[in-house]
């Protein structure tokens, strides 16, 4: 799918994203689950090939060898390696048909405990200040409560001192270096102590939960873990070591909702605030990630941005933000489906796997 702008982290420039989504077809219901690879692995390891390659081959005759459930996949793919984006798609398509079925939305299965959630937005990196602060002054009129600047050596204090003069201190704001810097970059990195920023994101390598320990310890901006939590057990564990003070939750990069709500309660226990990450959902993963940022711990905005962020067309009904916020979802599972017209319009190959 077509982006509407490029968009540029420190890994790479986006032009367009190859969505695999995973349908699951019970008697009663179809349930869809969209795996949130990327075509390379820059974010992370995983890849689109390789998650079809690994859902086909393995993931799903595992899953279907035995009655399935939701509940159950994760134990039916334990005794696999890795590939956790493939199989949060696999899972959340399976509870998707599950709370179709039985009519239960996914925000009330999570636990959401609110109608309506705070949106932020991600802003790539530019080629000049002057075309960032047109992009984030365009998000600000839309409505959006909090900016998050991408950033990479180069690209770091002026962008944010930027931002501040132009639209002031009072700006929710924050920083994402997918892992673009290393510890000796710390006396660089406080530099953004003045901006009163929210948190910096994942400065440092995915592995490196004690230099993040170390960087927190010289800078005042709070360390927020993205590419480093990839499981409630890595994120007790970089709660324990002070790796980070904020943790962003993305279901596909954990293996799916329900062990993203086991990250929520760990950091709900430890007092730590957690966010929705995003990863260029469309409508589909979009709706789950709202209900998942409806529950009682997601006390910062997310990336849960609307629709027209990414898509100038999305293959669902379009989230459109109202007031800076978008609407939980309340109809069965996801409560929203593809647009059968839309769907086949962006649809490049289909492949059915019999039980
Ligand atoms: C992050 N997302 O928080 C990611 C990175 C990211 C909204 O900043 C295609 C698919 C392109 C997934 C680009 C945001 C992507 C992508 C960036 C994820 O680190
Ligand atoms: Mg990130």
């Amino acid at each position: 799918m077509p982006l509407v702008a490029p968009f540029r982290t420190s890994f790479g420039v986006e032009t367009t994203r190859d969505v695999l989504l995973v349908g699951a077809v019970a008697e009663d219901a179809e349930g869809w689950g969209e795996c949130v690879a990327m075509t390379s692995p820059r974010y992370s390891s995983e890849y689109v090939d390789a998650a079809a390659d690994v859902l086909r081959r393995f993931f799903v005759p595992a899953v279907l060898s035995g009655p399935v459930s939701a509940v159950s996949v994760a134990e039916s793919l334990a005794p696999f390696k890795g590939h956790q984006m493939a199989r949060a798609a696999l899972e959340t398509a399976i509870l998707d048909a599950e709370l179709r079925a039985s009519g239960r939305s996914f925000g009330r299965e999570l636990g959401a405990v609110r109608s309506r959630v705070p949106c932020g937005v991600s802003v790539g990196i530019m080629d000049s200040i002057p075309q960032l602060l047109d992009a984030v002054g365009g998000y600000l009129d839309e409505g959006y409560v909090r900016i998050k600047l991408k950033i990479e050596p180069g690209w770091d204090v002026e962008p944010v001192r930027a931002v501040r003069e132009r639209y002031g201190d009072d700006v929710l704001l924050q920083v994402d270096a997918n892992t673009a810097y290393t510890l000796g970059d710390a006396r660089h990195l406080a530099r953004l102590d003045p901006f009163d920023l929210l948190l910096i994101e994942q400065p440092l390598d995915e592995d490196d939960l004690l230099g993040h320990a170390a960087l927190a310890r010289q800078i005042r901006t709070p360390v927020c873990l993205d590419e480093s939590i990839t499981s409630a057990r890595a994120a007790a564990a970089a709660i324990r070591l002070d790796a980070c003070q904020i943790v962003n939750i993305k279901p596909g990069r954990v293996g799916g909702y329900l062990e993203a709500r086991r990250i929520h309660d760990v950091c709900v226990a430890h007092g730590v605030p957690v966010w929705c990450g995003g990863m260029l959902e469309t409508g589909l993963g979009r709706a789950a990630n709202v209900a998942l940022a409806a529950l009682p711990g997601f006390t910062l905005p997310g990336d849960t941005s609307g629709s027209g962020r990414y898509y100038a067309a999305d293959i669902t009904e379009p989230f459109v933000l109202r007031d800076g916020h978008l609407d939980v979802p309340v109809g069965p599972g996801l409560g929203v489906t593809p647009i059968p017209d839309r769907l086949d319009e962006v649809t490049v190959s289909t492949e059915w796997l019999p039980a």
